[in-house]
Order: structure tokens, then C-alpha cells, then sequence
């Protein structure tokens, strides 16, 4: 099978929490492969590995990093495959992890980076996403997205209605009131 999905992360203390986006495409079906590489420390081992990804069938790149994390915009620089940037919360953070998401989001006009939340809801986001943009060409995955859709949806339900004294919740459906 060939691989679609890359994920790369800037260090081994990022494994925690980019793993959820490596379990969120299993989840969906889809298996990724994981590197852990540095725009930083290890810059040209990072271009060697970006190089190799459009020949081998990756369609899409998940990138990862803390701090002054430009893990993504540096492998959407080497890159026109689409790039998802998951800013995350290193352990010497400024402002909860706002150092990342800054370094992840303000890319420069003409090289995006299609950054998500930060943390872990990020990674999982990213792992979504990255199957969402497979799905333009893959029917069955397209399916399944939308089943998970709906078990979200279920379980918001679930959780108004076993709250006690909970009215019952509104089925879901087109609203019937036209919203202006
Ligand atoms: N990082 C590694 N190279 C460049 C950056 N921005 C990030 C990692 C990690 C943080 O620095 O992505 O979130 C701390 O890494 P470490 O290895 O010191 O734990």
C-alpha cells in the first residue's frame, strides 16, 4: 500500500502528542509514516527526507514543533504538496504555547501552511484534515468521515440528554426557522 500521509515532529518530546495524529488517520484507515526531524538542528536531513516525498505518493505532510517552530514553513518552502502546521506547547512555552502557533501561522504570502490548534486537539485536527483532503478523490474514505461526523454529533446528544432534568434535545436536521 503507499503511504499518503507523512508526519514529521522537531524532536522526540514532541511523540506524545503528534502521535494522536498518526492514531486519528489509523482511526479513518489511512496509515502515515513518522520522522522526527529539526529545522534547526537537523536542516539538511529534513530537506533530504522532504525531497523524497512527492516521488514516493505522499499527498500530504502533517509538521509538528514547539517554540520558534518553524518545522512547517520550512517543509512548505521545499514543497507544493499541501502542508498542515500543529503548533505545540514545548516545555519552555511563552504564553501557554503562543510562541508556536505564531511561528506556525504568520507564513509569508505565496508559501501557506494550513495551521490548526494548538496541542493535541491540533494534532488530532491535523490528522482529520489530511484525510478530509484525501477524501476529494477517495469515495469510501469520504464515508467514513462522515460517519465519524455523525458519532460526534451523537454523542453531544447523548451527553444533553443524560444530564437530569435535561429538556429533550432538538433532532438534527435543517433548522426550521429561516435564519436571516
Ligand atoms: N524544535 C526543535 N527544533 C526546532 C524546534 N522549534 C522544538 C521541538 C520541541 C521543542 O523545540 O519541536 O517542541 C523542544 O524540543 P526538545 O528536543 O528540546 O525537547
Amino acid at each position: 500500500m503507499t503511504l499518503r500521509v507523512a508526519i514529521v515532529m522537531g524532536s522526540s518530546s514532541d511523540e506524545p502528542t503528534m502521535r494522536i495524529a498518526s492514531e486519528t488517520l489509523l482511526g479513518l484507515g489511512i496509515e502515515s509514516e513518522t520522522r522526527v526531524l529539526s529545522a534547526h538542528r537537523t536542516p539538511h536531513a529534513l530537506r533530504e527526507w522532504v525531497e523524497t516525498l512527492e516521488p514516493r505518493g505522499i499527498r500530504v505532510v502533517i509538521c509538528g514543533a514547539g517554540g520558534a517552530a518553524h518545522l512547517a514553513g520550512a517543509v512548505a518552502a521545499l514543497t507544493i504538496l499541501p502542508v498542515i502546521g500543529v503548533p505545540l506547547v514545548a516545555p519552555n512555552a511563552i504564553g501557554g504555547g503562543i510562541d508556536a502557533l505564531l511561528s506556525t501561522v504568520q507564513m509569508p504570502r505565496g508559501v501557506p501552511v494550513a495551521t490548526v490548534a494548538l496541542g493535541e486537539p491540533g494534532a488530532a485536527n491535523a490528522g482529520i484534515l489530511a484525510a478530509q483532503m484525501l477524501a476529494i478523490e477517495d469515495a469510501e474514505l469520504a464515508g467514513r468521515l462522515r460517519t465519524m461526523r455523525e458519532g460526534m454529533a451523537a454523542t453531544v446528544r447523548e451527553a444533553v440528554a443524560s444530564r437530569p432534568g435535561a429538556p429533550r434535545p432538538a433532532p438534527e436536521g435543517p433548522p426550521k426557522v429561516r435564519v436571516r
